[in-house]
């Protein structure tokens, strides 16, 4: 597979990476760690990342092309191999260009959704999209990884795998992380890039642990509104990525994190007991068996999604 996705960067000039809508760490991580290596590689070809910005791993990188201000003609597009990563829905790609492409590959690690990509390389055993990158770099004399590709790759490993805390890493994980500090990404360095926060998060950590709820059959949550978010004058992003502050608590083995995004109520759903992905699954959501998102239609439904929670544990 990784030598099928070699011959296609190869056969390219234009090579165009997407990810999800919302980035995260990992998709940052593996977007721009596969630039990185590409370049190095094949100086000469031209390799945009495409996607939207996210102040949260903005010291990763800037996306070449961004989605929302970019007005680039369909021509830009076309005749270009297209490569998707961490990313199981077709929807959630942040740029639907991606269709445009001559080809398509998918390099995945999540349970898939979507059928999509002439060639798809998903492998849920990876706990993050960056360590597929890493490891791939691994398997071809040609890739070279250089610092900021290390960072970004090493960035991702350590957000999705919540910092070598979820039972998805393994020996090559560990080999992986070892491997790029090798190649100059520094601990110190992306730990304080990653936990610098502000005196409104930390306020904001405070009403999370103040007004979180529970249920007798052991679910734990908080709700969010566009009005608190605004009163603590956060993003999305940053208020959503509070939900393990939920993690842990004794009695406690799915938590959830339920935030306002406009029309609807979206929701983080994390467990360290049963699988949540099927219920996921039965609110628009889904993902990994202990981590996945939903979404809800507004707070009505919030009632349907606890007893669809209170289903599994
Ligand atoms: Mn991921």
């Amino acid at each position: 597979m990784i030598k099928e996705i070699f011959k296609k960067i190869k056969k390219y000039q234009r090579i165009i990476i997407y990810g999800h809508v919302r980035p995260d760490g990992d998709c940052y991580g593996a977007q721009f760690g596969l630039q990185n290596i590409i370049k190095n590689a094949f100086p000469t070809k031209d390799v945009f990342v495409t996607g939207e910005t996210s102040d949260f791993v903005s010291f990763v990188g800037t996306p070449d092309i961004i989605v929302g201000e970019s007005n680039l003609e369909d021509s830009f597009y076309e005749g270009s191999l297209s490569i998707v990563v961490d990313t199981a829905n077709k929807q959630r790609i942040s740029n639907q260009k991606y269709v445009l492409g001559k080809e398509i590959i998918k390099i995945d690690h999540h349970i898939p959704v979507d059928n999509f990509g002439d060639i798809q390389w998903v492998d849920t055993n990876f706990p993050s999209c960056a360590q597929m990158i890493a490891y791939m770099s691994t398997q071809v004399k040609e890739f070279e990884i250089t610092k900021a590709g290390a960072v970004a790759m090493y960035t991702g490993i350590l957000t999705d795998t919540g910092r070598f805390k979820y039972r998805g890493v393994s020996e090559l994980t560990h080999q992986m992380a070892g491997m790029l500090l090798t190649k100059g990404a520094d601990v110190e360095e992306i730990d304080q890039a990653m936990s610098n926060e502000t005196l409104e998060m930390i306020r904001f950590k405070g009403f999370v642990y103040q007004n979180f709820k529970t249920t007798d059959k052991g679910f734990i949550y908080i709700t969010i509104t566009d009005d608190i978010r605004n009163e603590f004058k956060l993003s999305y992003e940053e208020a959503s990525s509070v939900v393990n502050l939920l993690s842990g608590i004794q009695g406690f083995r799915v938590w959830a994190l339920f935030i306002e995004d406009g029309d609807l109520v979206r929701v983080r759903l994390r467990s360290n007991g049963p699988d949540i992905d099927k219920v996921a699954n039965q609110f628009n959501g889904g993902g990994h068996a202990k981590a996945s998102g939903a979404v809800i239609n507004n707070w009505d439904e919030l009632d349907q999604f606890i007893e669809a929670v209170h289903q599994v544990l």
